[in-house]
């Protein structure tokens, strides 16, 4: 039997290159029978040159497809705090833009994937929005507050997401509004993430930390334990599924080349 796993990944001209690093992960990993379908959402200033990058490693791997979609920004709708760019907002529109799927998994640019991820994707979300791991809270300007690390908070750089009952539910007109009250009190920080975790909340299916290891963690390790057992931490340490790299950027000028080397054993394999 075909199994078929549904990513939507979305990009700016500045994140092309690392799109491509972890689409090139996922297929380097996945097993032979896995089909993989990519949705992937395109701020408008994406050039045919760069999108034609994608076609290169469809070329080159066997059972990839994509699908290409490109988002006119309705620019009064969006505000930047901090997210490095608009196109981290797409994620709130994937419900009507993935119009065709009732589930997908979105990633954010900066992971790698080192295991097949049909075992994610099968997951039993039908009474959740999302499924997603848990982060630290932080408060407004990413200071740490003691009383809000305990607070059930989550990571949407990869989600589950069930598309279905995002739409039976409506709850994009909810992201909408949220977006557009902060668009004038701007108190939300983490813009987009703060808008799913306040929209799903009680609806958000846990997920087990090797399926987004995110390396801020590392440089809280201390805290983070009071969100992870030492069991699912030791366990995402030796083998993560998904590395979520939230604190220096693998290609970045600072960056340590030793600590990414994961990161640039596909960034050597792209082209
Ligand atoms: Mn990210």
């Amino acid at each position: 039997m075909k199994k078929r796993v549904v990513i939507a990944m979305s990009t700016d001209k500045n994140f092309i290159f690392p799109t491509l690093v972890c689409i090139t992960s996922i297929m380097k990993n996945k097993s032979e029978q896995v089909s993989v379908l990519i949705y992937i959402m395109f701020s408008k200033n994406v050039t045919d040159k760069e999108k034609s990058e994608f076609l290169l490693l469809k070329n080159k791997y066997r059972n990839l497809e994509f699908v290409f979609l490109s988002i006119k920004e309705d620019d009064d709708s969006f505000y930047t705090g901090f997210i490095k760019s608009k196109a981290s907002l797409y994620r709130l529109k994937l419900a009507s833009l993935l119009s065709k799927e009732n589930k997908c998994l979105y990633l954010d640019g900066d992971t790698i994937v080192s295991s097949d991820l049909f075992e994610l994707f099968s997951k039993d979300i039908n009474n959740y929005y999302i499924a997603a791991v848990r982060d630290l809270k932080l408060s407004k300007k990413a200071i740490i507050r003691p009383k809000l690390l305990k607070k059930v908070y989550f990571n949407t750089g990869v989600m589950l997401v069930n598309l279905s009952k995002i739409r039976k539910d409506n709850l994009e007109k909810k992201f909408h509004n949220l977006l557009m009250n902060n668009n004038k009190e701007k108190k939300l920080y983490f813009v987009d993430q703060d808008i799913i975790n306040i929209a799903c909340e009680n609806k958000i299916l846990p997920l087990h930390l090797k399926y987004n290891y995110m390396t801020h963690l590392l440089r809280i390790k201390v805290l983070s334990k009071i969100i992870y057992s030492k069991k699912n931490w030791d366990e995402a340490k030796k083998k993560p599924v998904i590395t979520h790299y939230t604190f220096i950027q693998p290609w970045q000028k600072n960056a340590l080349k030793s600590f990414y080397k994961k990161w640039w054993s596909y960034a050597k394999i792209v082209r």
